[in-house]
C-alpha cells in the first residue's frame, strides 16, 4: 500500500542515486551484538574479594553528584545473573557480546600484585557459559572503573599507571586468552580523560580542563599501545585473537560551507586526538592540534605547551596498535568558529569551535543524544577515508529513555541508525564488521543513575531479583538480526 510505503520507508537521495534503505540486507558475516560494562551491570561492589573502585568510592563518597543519589553496588546484579543475561543474548539471536572486565576484580588493589584468584574464576565461569551458547565474546579491558588505589596515585595523569595496565592485560590475556576473539584496551579515551580528568561529568571529576586531560591521554595512549605489543608478541600466535581501541565517534558537519576546516578541526581535536597517533602512518597527534594548543599555550605564557610530546621512539611504537577501529556513535552537530579570546585553558577554548544542534532534530532522554541518523553513514565514510582501517567494528550505538517496555522512540533510533549502517555496508563499501547495541539491560547510566534507560530489557531495580523483561526494541532487533534486514518501524524522532 502506498500510504503504508511513505509511512514506513524513507527514500534518501544518495550520490544522484535514489534507493530504499529498508531493502537492503546484512552480508552474510556481520556480526550483530549488544554490549555492556562491568561497572554498570555486575554488581556484586565488594564481593569475592573485589577491591574499590574510582566508581565505588564516587557514589560512596559523592552521592550528591549522582542524579538519584543511587550505586552500582547491586545495579542489575549481572554478578550473579550472568546465566541469565546470556540466554536473552541467546534468545535475541546475537553472535557477539561486548562486555567489560572490572579491573579491580583481578588486581583488588590496582597494582599487579597477586591477582584475585576468585575474580579471574568468576570470568573464566562467564567465558564458558558464553562459549556454549555460542556467543563471541568482545571483551574490554577498561571501560572506566580504574581501581582507587591507582586513582589515589593520580590515576592516568601518573606515567606509572602504563606498567600497571600492561601487567593487567598480560593477566588478562593469560588466563582468557583462548575464549576471547576480540579485545578492546580501553573504552573511550576522550571520556576517559577529556569528561574524567577535564570536566566534572565522570569519575574521577577532576575538573581540570586543558591539562589533566592531555596528561591522562598521553598516558593513556602509551598503556593501550604496550598492552598490544603485548598480545601481538606474545599471544596472538596462541589465540589469533583481535586487539584494537574503541573511540567515542561524534560526527561534526560544517554549518555551512565555510565551516568545512573547522568541522574537521573539531573532528582531529575529538577523535583524531586518539586516532591519529595509532591509525594513521605519520603517527603522532594531529597537527591542527598540537598547533593550536602551543599557540593558546603560549599566549597563556607556558614555556612549553600543555600537550605533551611524544618522542619519535614512542610515535614508532605507538603506529598501527589496532587490527580494527572500535566506534561508539551515538550523534552528530553542527559547527561553527569560535573565536575564544579569553585565556582560560579549557578543551573547548583551545579547539575554538561551536557546536550546535538543530532545534527540529530529536533528543534522547539524555540530551547530548541527538537523533542524526545520517551522521552514521557520514562518520563511517570519512573513518574508512581517514584511516582506512582494515576493519570497523561499531562498539556501541544506542538511545535513552525514560523506561518501559513500549519504547517506540528506541525502536524508531534503532531502525533508522540501522539502515544509515547498512547503506554504508552494502552502498558505501565502508568495511563494517559488527555492530552492537547500547544497551542489552537497562542500567547504571553513570552521573545519571537508574533516570535515563539505554536497555533493550527492562529491569526492575525495585525488586531484589532484578527481573529482566523485553521491550518493544528487543523484539524489534531480535527480527533484524533473524531477517538480516531493516524491517518496518514507526519512525517517530
Ligand atoms: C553451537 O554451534 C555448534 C556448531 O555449529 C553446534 O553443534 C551447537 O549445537 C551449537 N550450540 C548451541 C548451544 O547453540
Ligand atoms: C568545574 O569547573 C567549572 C568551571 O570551570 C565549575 O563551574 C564547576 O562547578 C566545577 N565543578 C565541580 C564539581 O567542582
Ligand atoms: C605484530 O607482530 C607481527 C609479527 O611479529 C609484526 O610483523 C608486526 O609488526 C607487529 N605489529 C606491530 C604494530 O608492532
Ligand atoms: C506503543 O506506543 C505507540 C505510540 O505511542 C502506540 O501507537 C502503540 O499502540 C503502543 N503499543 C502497545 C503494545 O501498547
Ligand atoms: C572518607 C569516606 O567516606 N570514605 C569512604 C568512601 O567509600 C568507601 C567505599 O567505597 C568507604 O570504604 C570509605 O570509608
Amino acid at each position: 500500500m502506498w500510504t503504508k510505503g511513505i509511512l514506513f520507508f524513507t527514500i534518501y537521495f544518495v550520490k544522484g542515486i535514489h534507493c530504499e534503505l529498508s531493502n537492503l540486507y546484512f552480508p552474510d558475516d556481520f556480526l550483530f551484538g549488544t554490549a555492556t560494562s562491568s561497572y554498570q551491570i555486575e554488581g556484586a561492589w565488594n564481593e569475592d574479594g573485589k577491591g574499590e573502585n574510582i566508581w565505588d568510592h564516587l557514589t560512596h563518597n559523592h552521592t550528591h553528584l549522582i542524579r538519584d543519589r543511587s550505586n552500582g553496588d547491586i545495579a542489575c546484579d549481572s554478578y550473579h545473573k550472568y546465566k541469565e543475561d546470556i540466554a536473552l543474548l541467546k534468545d535475541l539471536g546475537v553472535s557477539v557480546y561486548r562486555f567489560s572486565f572490572s579491573w579491580s576484580r583481578i588486581f583488588p588493589h590496582g597494582h599487579p600484585y597477586k591477582p584475585n584468584p576468585a575474580g579471574i574464576a568468576h570470568y573464566v565461569a562467564f567465558l564458558d557459559e558464553l562459549a556454549a551458547n555460542n556467543i563471541t565474546a568482545m571483551a574490554t579491558l577498561f571501560h572506566w572503573d580504574l581501581p582507587q588505589p591507582l586513582q589515589e596515585l593520580g590515576g592516568w595523569t601518573n606515567p606509572r599507571i602504563v606498567p600497571c595496565f600492561a601487567e593487567y592485560a598480560k593477566v588478562a590475556f593469560e588466563n582468557f586468552g583462548s575464549k576471547v576473539k576480540y579485545w578492546i584496551t580501553v573504552n573511550e579515551p576522550h571520556q576517559v580523560c577529556q569528561e574524567g580528568y577535564g570536566s566534572d561529568n565522570l569519575a574521577p571529576v577532576l575538573n581540570m580542563s586543558g591539562i589533566a586531560d592531555y596528561q591522562c591521554g598521553h598516558n593513556l595512549i602509551k598503556a593501550h599501545a604496550i598492552a598490544y605489543h603485548i598480545y601481538n608478541d606474545t599471544y596472538r600466535h596462541l589465540y589469533n585473537g583481535k586487539i584494537g581501541i574503541t573511540i567515542h565517534g561524534i560526527w561534526y558537519e560544517p554549518q555551512t560551507p565555510k565551516d568545512e576546516e573547522t568541522a574537521d578541526r573539531m573532528m582531529q581535536f575529538n577523535f583524531g586526538w586518539w586516532a591519529h597517533p595509532i591509525f594513521t602512518s605519520q603517527g603522532d597527534y594531529p597537527a591542527v592540534m598540537k598547533e593550536y594548543i602551543a599557540k593558546r599555550s603560549t599566549l597563556q605564557g607556558y614555556k612549553r605547551s600543555r600537550l605533551p610530546e611524544f618522542t619519535q621512539e614512542e610515535i614508532d611504537s605507538i603506529k598501527g596498535t589496532s587490527d580494527f577501529l572500535g566506534l561508539n556513535h551515538y550523534t552528530s552537530y553542527f559547527v561553527t568558529d569560535a573565536k575564544i579570546n579569553n585565556l582560560d585553558t579549557h578543551f573547548s577554548s583551545d579547539h575554538q569551535v561551536q557546536a550546535n544542534a538543530k532545534i527540529s532534530w530529536g533528543s534522547a532522554a539524555a540530551p547530548w543524544i541527538k537523533v542524526v541518523p545520517w551522521g552514521f553513514r557520514k562518520i563511517l565514510n570519512w573513518l574508512q577515508n581517514t584511516y582506512n582501517p582494515s576493519e570497523i567494528h561499531v562498539t556501541e550505538n544506542g538511545f535513552s529513555d525514560h523506561g518501559g517496555l513500549n519504547d517506540t522512540t528506541r525502536v524508531s533510533y534503532f531502525g533508522q541508525y540501522l539502515q544509515n549502517l547498512n547503506a554504508a555496508i552494502v552502498l558505501d563499501k565502508v568495511r563494517v564488521k559488527s555492530y552492537a547495541a547500547w544497551s542489552l539491560l537497562d542500567n547504571f547510566e553513570w552521573l545519571d543513575g537508574y533516570v535515563n534507560r539505554f536497555g533493550m530489557y527492562d529491569v526492575d531495580f525495585s525488586d531484589p531479583n532484578r527481573p529482566r523483561t523485553p521491550k518493544a526494541s528487543a523484539l524489534f532487533y531480535k527480527d533484524v538480526i533473524r531477517n538480516r534486514r531493516v524491517g518496518e518501524f514507526v519512525k517517530v524522532n
